[in-house]
């Protein structure tokens, strides 16, 4: 089998799966045209459109992110071509951390501490206890689910919430719209880990988030169109004062790079960082890349990426 892969370090990733899987013929894009034609599998992050339209008999292709919106909106993608996503290969935990850190820096005021050293303001805030202080996690997939219960381990009420009925240890879930009205009404910071989908894009809007509490936070490591930009910024307010939304950390955008004029970028209330809270750990995610690839050369069965419903 050949199989070509694409994505930065492409180098780094050809090498370890080659290793992996000595059967295969392993080459990345920057092989000749010939050789990137007759493909068996693509092994693929962000491809360009062309890559896509190049192999000729295309048997199956394994996204090597978690989201495959990317793919999915990639107008070179093949119809009818079976696509295996990364499942959490390591990205959850790291993901929870990250929440957990935005979780903290709220419920423990490092938002308002940072804001009053700028002023040389010492002046204590007490502490909200975790059990009052509600999260709501929206996705519980592989990585929602996991990370909804390293939030619960540490002492938060959790509150997730999925499309249909799913029912998970320590965290209260929430399903449909009801479900999701019922979330927003009672959580201090909102976790967005949804796939992008047409049913999730701005999910995040003026109606759900004037259905949070006042002084609530945002916290997404998700994806970027979750969010409208506009509401999210109205809700904000400007200025230090805290506006109906007390802050929002943000991991994804719906254009990356973050373009530099954009206000996000320098509202005092909001903290940004370039899409890092799920980085994908090379040996856990070249393992379940082999696994798919044997999958699909043996006619395994194996669980493909649903594009109608985007996941
Ligand atoms: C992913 C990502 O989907 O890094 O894996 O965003």
């Amino acid at each position: 089998m050949r199989v070509l892969v694409h994505i930065d370090d492409a180098e780094l990733w050809r090498d370890a799966l080659a290793r992996r899987l000595p059967e295969a013929e392993v080459i990345t894009s920057a092989a000749p045209e010939s050789a990137r034609r007759a493909a068996d599998y693509l092994a693929v992050w962000k491809p360009p459109e062309w890559l896509l339209r190049e192999p000729t008999a295309l048997k199956g292709i394994v996204n090597l992110g978690a989201g495959v919106d990317a793919l999915l909106n990639n107008p070179g993608l093949p119809s009818g071509v079976p696509i295996v996503k990364l499942r959490d290969a390591g990205m959850a935990e790291l993901i929870g951390d990250y929440v957990r850190y935005a979780v903290l820096h709220f419920q423990r005021d490092f938002d308002r501490y940072r804001r009053q050293q700028a002023h040389a303001e010492w002046r204590e805030h007490a502490v909200v206890d975790k059990a009052d202080w509600p999260v709501g996690v929206l996705g519980l997939g592989a990585i929602g689910a996991k990370v909804a219960s390293m939030v619960a381990a540490d002492g938060f009420p959790v509150h997730g919430w999925s499309r249909s009925p799913k029912s998970l240890e320590a965290v209260t879930c929430h399903h449909g719209d009801a479900g999701l009205a019922a979330l927003l009404a009672r959580v201090r910071s909102l976790v967005l880990l949804l796939p992008d989908t047409p049913a999730t894009r701005h999910i995040v809007n003026a109606e759900t988030l004037s259905a949070l509490p006042a002084g609530a936070s945002l916290i997404n490591p998700g994806r970027g169109t979750l969010v409208d930009e506009a509401a999210l910024l109205e809700a904000l307010g400007e200025g230090e004062r805290e506006g109906r939304l007390r802050g929002a950390v943000l991991d994804a955008f719906p254009e990356e790079p973050l373009a530099a004029e954009n206000p996000l970028w320098s509202h005092p209330r909001v903290w940004i960082t370039p899409h890092m809270a799920g980085p994908t750990p090379l040996g856990a995610a070249l393992d379940q890349v082999a696994e798919a690839l044997r999958a699909f050369a043996a006619g395994e069965p194996i669980d493909t990426v649903d594009p109608a419903a985007g996941y």
